[in-house]
């Protein structure tokens, strides 16, 4: 009796906690558009806290009539201190997305919390909150339905993957779009469509880049540079770090270490490398430093809850932040760059931007601190502006060094970012450390970013923090090699992690990856092409292959290049291969079968996968000749495809590109290989194709020229 007295008691209490926590439930206004895309709009929507969107680039468009035939519930709760959005989704539905996190692959139970956060090793909250916020969901369903989820929302918030799908956030309420399709590729086109895709990089950004916290002086730099041509490791891009700079002051230049930036410049383009330079947010507040004397006149700076200047520490010490929320400090940040660029630099490196700041409670700048805004951006707080910092950062450097050279393609990366924020710059994933854990959290951490929205982005070869072993860098650059964005990076203090550092067998080890990673440049280029028209990620999950398999749905150790190569890791426990004849291909000559480090690379039965010929730098990029690897389906045939273009300029978007597609098959013992140019005005006529037909137990060679029929006896 006793008992029962005391339990409806508790549960009186609990209904009051609840009554009084939650203000309304309520009902959502359901917008139907294009494409299987619906709007869900809570009742206190107000407009003018979440416009513009950041997320969305290309609004959904309304259709007439209402139809409402989702299978996906959405309602809205609305406490004091929260707004939720809740999606209910059914049973038997793996989820993914959700950005830039540790963990799993799948993401079903997982909670991540959406606040840009500077997470060296990623050890602050089990690194369940990290450098970039993605408000999406992917979901796939039983036989490979799938939908997509985007909290169209700035505000600091957390995603709960449970029963539901629960968005919380300490904004106002905000939004959701729904995509509801057939495949989760079909969903990825149309998160592409609404978010736009990623501009066509430069080819040579698809190169090897070699970092370190930092190549100082100019002449380590150069040093550096003539090794990699000594020892013919393929490599096109030299990072400078933050040392390259007077006392930390962005744009300027070390007098000691780095006096003359062009000449060192014009010293890596004569070895065939580019030169990326690091630029931070924080801006040294001290009269007499042209940037920040230049912004200070205009009141770039965001403030204080009380409208002083807002100072906080960095690496130059005491520091301003430009105020991106306003078109003026965009623009005057973008003119930055002109005389920077001039200095012969090729691409740019925003860090720090999550803000990082220094000795402060959570890293960063307070809440409360305030943002002008201006007629497009609305004056608010930083609750709300804090995940998109490093976007607009990354958008009016982006805009900024296209305009100091209009016929060069901008190459940006950044560390902090937000859904959309890929249209602007590549990515990397920050502080990891050099341990075999991170190594192997790099696939599934690239994997859920790619699948939202981030194709171009990759981790810190060899790990960032603490000291790689000889057996950890040859692992990392095995399969780094293969990572759509592939950087060696490094900490000050560590041991030196470049290919040669470990001895002669990694030095090997590490040059044979990189002659995969540049044979395959044709490969990647296409891939890239064909993300920046529909959105569909470089690198993919196994599960990509055949979305209705739920075997493959976990695998998180192999991945897909495109759809046409399987990479896997020698580490790798429990392969789990898609169906169908996928082959063992050597890339460049080697056995990866008998290797210690080299990935195996299969090929999907019925694919054609183009290469070029061994070159250590983009720069002897060439398709006079090129490599097709065929391999036949059950049909005995098989196709591919191939996008090519200058590299570098925009003269593609006036015609100068090809788009050639290639067709084999066999019938009664004889192939036949055919290209057609299907697109475009700027393909070598006389290109000569190397074919290598990949069969059970051996490889048939035959070659011609392209447009030719190529006939090859099996
Ligand atoms: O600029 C120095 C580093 C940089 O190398 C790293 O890649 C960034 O993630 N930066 C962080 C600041 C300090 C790190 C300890």
């Amino acid at each position: 009796m006793k008992k029962t007295k005391n339990l409806l008691y508790s549960l009186f209490f609990v209904s009051l906690l609840i009554t009084s926590c939650v203000e309304k439930q309520n009902k959502p206004t359901i917008i139907n558009c294009e494409n299987n895309v619906s709007v869900y709009y809570p009742l206190d929507y107000n407009k003018s806290s979440h416009t513009p969107s950041f997320a969305i680039l290309n609004e959904p468009i309304e259709l007439p009539k209402v139809t409402d035939s989702s299978f996906l519930k959405v309602t809205f709760s609305e406490f004091t201190d929260r707004q939720i959005a809740q999606i209910s989704f059914g049973s038997n539905v793996d989820l993914y997305g959700t950005g830039e996190v540790m963990g799993d692959l799948i993401r079903n139970g997982k909670t991540v919390k959406l606040w840009n956060t500077d997470n060296y090793g990623y050890g602050k909250d089990n690194g369940q909150r990290l450098y970039q916020s993605h408000p999406w969901v992917l979901g796939v369903g039983e036989n490979g339905k799938s939908f997509g989820v985007i909290a169209d929302n700035t505000w600091k918030m957390e995603i709960s993957l449970g029963e539901r799908i629960t968005f919380s956030s300490e904004g106002p309420a905000f939004r959701v779009i729904v995509i509801e399709k057939e495949t989760p590729q079909e969903v990825m086109k149309e998160l592409g469509r609404l978010t736009g895709t990623i501009e066509l990089p430069p080819l040579w950004s698809l190169g090897f880049h070699q970092c370190r916290y930092s190549y100082y002086p100019d002449e380590r730099v150069k040093s550096l540079a003539d090794t990699m041509r000594l020892k013919h490791i393929p490599c096109d891009v030299i990072w400078m770090d933050i040392d390259y700079m007077q006392d930390f002051k962005i744009f300027t230049f070390d007098s000691a270490g780095f006096p003359n930036p062009k000449e060192t410049n014009d010293y890596l383009h004569k070895n065939d490398f580019k030169s990326v330079w690091m630029i931070d947010p924080g801006i040294k507040a001290e009269k007499g430093f042209f940037v920040y004397d230049s912004g200070e006149k205009i009141n770039a700076w965001v403030t204080t809850r009380n409208d002083s200047v807002f100072l906080g520490k960095v690496w130059p010490g005491d520091c301003v932040f430009p105020d991106f929320t306003q078109s003026k400090v965009s623009q005057w940040w973008g003119g930055l760059y002109e005389n920077f660029m001039k200095k012969g630099i090729d691409g740019v490196w925003n860090d720090m931007n999550e803000p990082a700041v220094f000795e402060t409670q959570d890293w960063t700048m307070p809440d409360s601190n305030n943002h002008t805004g201006d007629e497009y951006i609305k004056n608010d707080i930083h609750l709300r502006y804090h995940n998109v910092y490093g976007m607009m950062m990354v958008e009016s450097s982006r805009k900024g060094i296209l305009k100091s050279n209009s016929s060069k393609r901008p190459f940006v990366l950044t560390r902090s970012n937000f859904l959309g924020g890929h249209r602007y710059a590549a990515t990397w994933t920050g502080d990891n450390n050099s341990s075999m854990k991170h190594l192997k959290q790099s696939i599934p951490m690239s994997l859920n970013l790619s699948l939202s929205g981030q194709p171009f982005n990759g981790p810190d070869i060899g790990g960032f923090a603490g000291n790689a072993t000889a057996e950890l860098y040859a692992h990392w650059i095995a399969v780094g090699a293969f990572y759509p964005f592939s950087r060696a990076h490094s900490t000050k203090g560590s041991i030196s992690q470049e290919p040669w550092s470990f001895g002669k067998e990694v030095e090997i080890v590490s040059r044979e990856a990189l002659q995969r990673r540049y044979r395959l440049l044709p490969y990647l280029y296409t891939l890239f092409w064909e993300s920046s028209n529909t959105g569909m990620p470089v690198m993919r999950p196994v599960f990509f292959n055949n979305p209705s398999e739920k075997y493959l749905r976990t695998e998180q150790e192999n991945f897909l290049l495109g759809s046409d190569l399987l990479i896997v890791p020698k580490w790798s426990e429990n392969s789990q291969v898609p169906p169908g004849k996928w082959r063992n291909v050597s890339i460049n000559g080697e056995n990866s079968l008998n290797h210690k480090y080299h990935p195996d690379v299969l090929i999907r039965p019925g694919a054609i996968v183009p290469l070029c010929n061994t070159i250590e730098s983009t720069n002897s990029f060439s398709l006079d000749t090129i490599t097709l690897l065929v391999s036949l389906d059950t049909n005995l045939s098989a196709n591919g495809i191939l996008y090519s273009d200058a590299g570098e300029g925009f003269q593609y978007q006036d015609g100068e590109f090809s788009v050639i597609e290639f067709f084999a098959e066999t019938k009664n013992g004889i192939s036949t290989l055919r290209t057609q140019i299907i697109d475009g005005n700027s393909f070598p006529n006389d290109t000569k194709i190397n074919i290598k037909l990949i069969l059970d137990d051996r490889i048939v060679n035959s070659f011609g020229l392209i447009e030719q029929t190529i006939t090859m006896k099996n």
